[in-house]
């Protein structure tokens, strides 16, 4: 095992991974920026090193800042939490130029997931269900395109290869408005991602989205820990994720889990990653993956009893995963509330100093967050100031430990989301189980005010 790692992010998650590396017995070395002195990652480190200004291009996406504070603490690896420097593979190979363990996947695992066309072709080889669509990128010959998307059938949508996460998207109903599409797409692309390809898939109008998380060693050995429903989303930022997904039998999900472990030993995948599917009419179609530690972690390690981040540096230190797949079993259900320094209703950032903060407590609720009473919201940065996490034997036991999770909960002197996460919480439709990437903006277009 390493004996220190540098841990290259800030918030929830440099304060999630400092408490598995001292479950490991590892030295952590925090970074901050000038905005980030007075964190709570930051109070408790043993050792942590300042990168720069507030501005995350010249501290947290900053290389050879990163890079200079591992060799100037002797740290063995570098986690790189998610956000930032995390699914850029030309930091992982600098990383690794540099002496260091990367912990996550190969820099060339990432390259590959980071272009979506080579990430579904590799997805279509190893057999995992993808959305029907153009094998590849889109030519530039019109008459071509066309034929692609009338054997697909409208409507369509263009995706650039370089985007991801919703960004460099359109979707296309008639012929009539393809070509013109495709061509604005790409013009997009190529000044966003520095790459003007495209590919095409089937629209799919009413899908959910659920992702599968696995664990990969480097020993070709992996496991899937199951799956987590994300379907409620706000312009592409999760808001509550839960697992398991409500409605989907087991025997579904293991299939699918048993294609995304196939892939993985394909292409020599290691570390912790998450298969991205739209699940429409009982079908899977995978879409993106993503090749870091993702915020709805919990949902799972709740649920699988797997500590993921730690799973996550014994791998990568070379060590076998303690577990195979006939040793995971799923229990109860777990439910995620992100909890946003913004404006509930309008979604304004609320940057600014927390007067007053109370944490959620008893049994199966667990709170993420760096956040203490007199801590001052930083206005630099995502606007997530923590994760309410909670457990219970059924949907219903979760929802319940939620509800009052929420109504204990205090945070004074800032705006936060919680006020619509309680009435999240009492929704039928939500309550009921399996709604939609849609539901809360129609929720939120019902709900204005
Ligand atoms: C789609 C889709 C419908 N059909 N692809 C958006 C984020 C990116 N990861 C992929 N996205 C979508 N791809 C096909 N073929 C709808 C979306 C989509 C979406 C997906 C997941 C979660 C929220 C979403 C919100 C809007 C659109």
């Amino acid at each position: 095992m390493f004996k220190k790692i540098l841990v290259a992010n800030r918030g929830e998650i440099a304060l999630r991974i400092q408490r598995a590396c001292r479950e490991l017995g590892v030295k952590a070395v925090m970074v901050y920026s000038e905005a980030d002195r007075e964190a709570k990652y930051v109070k408790l480190a043993e050792e942590a090193v300042c990168i720069g200004p507030a501005p995350s291009p010249q501290s947290y996406l900053n290389m050879p800042a990163i890079i200079s504070a591992a060799e100037v603490t002797d740290a063995e690896a570098i986690h790189p939490g998610y956000g930032f420097l995390s699914e850029n593979a030309d930091f992982a190979e600098r990383v690794e130029k540099s002496g260091f363990q990367f912990i996550g996947p190969t820099p060339e695992s990432i390259r590959i997931m980071g272009d979506k066309v080579s990430a579904k072709q590799a997805m279509i080889k190893a057999g995992v269900p993808c959305v029907p669509g153009s094998e590849g990128e889109l030519p530039d010959d019109p008459v071509q395109i066309r034929r692609v998307a009338k054997t697909v059938g409208y409507p369509v949508i263009i995706k650039a290869a370089g985007g991801g996460g919703g960004r460099g998207m359109r979707v296309v109903h008639t012929e009539a408005a393809l070509i013109n599409a495709v061509q604005m797409t790409k013009a997009e692309a190529g000044a966003a991602f520095g790459n003007p390809a495209v590919y095409m898939e089937k629209f799919l109008q009413n899908p959910r989205h659920i992702e599968i998380q696995i664990l990969c060693d480097k020993h070709k050995n992996g496991v899937y820990l199951g799956e987590r429903d994300c379907s409620m989303q706000r312009r592409h930022q999760k808001v509550i994720e839960e697992a398991p997904a409500p409605g989907i039998a087991r025997k579904v999900i293991d299939k699918v889990g048993e294609r995304c472990i196939a892939a993985c030993k394909k292409i020599g995948y290691r570390g912790a990653g998450t298969f991205e599917f739209l699940y429409e009419d009982g079908e899977f179609y995978f879409i993106e993956m993503n090749t870091r530690v993702q915020v709805e972690h919990p949902v799972t390690e709740l649920i699988s009893g797997i500590d993921i981040v730690k799973t996550q540096i014994m791998v990568a230190a070379g060590e076998k995963l303690p577990f195979t797949q006939r040793d995971i079993t799923l229990r109860g259900h777990a439910i995620e509330c992100r909890i946003n320094a913004e404006d509930p209703y309008k979604f304004v950032p609320s940057p600014g100093r927390i007067t007053m903060w109370h944490a959620p407590g008893g049994p199966g609720v667990r709170v993420d967050s760096h956040i203490y009473t007199n801590y001052f919201v930083p206005p630099n940065y995502d606007s997530m100031i923590g994760k309410i996490i909670v457990h219970g034997d059924t949907r219903e036991q979760a929802l319940a430990r939620m509800r009052t999770a929420l109504l204990e909960t205090v945070v004074e002197g800032i705006n936060t989301n919680i006020p619509l996460h309680r009435e999240l919480l009492v929704d039928a439709k939500f309550m009921a189980g399996g709604t939609n990437i849609h539901y809360l903006e129609e929720w939120l277009s019902r709900h204005k005010r």
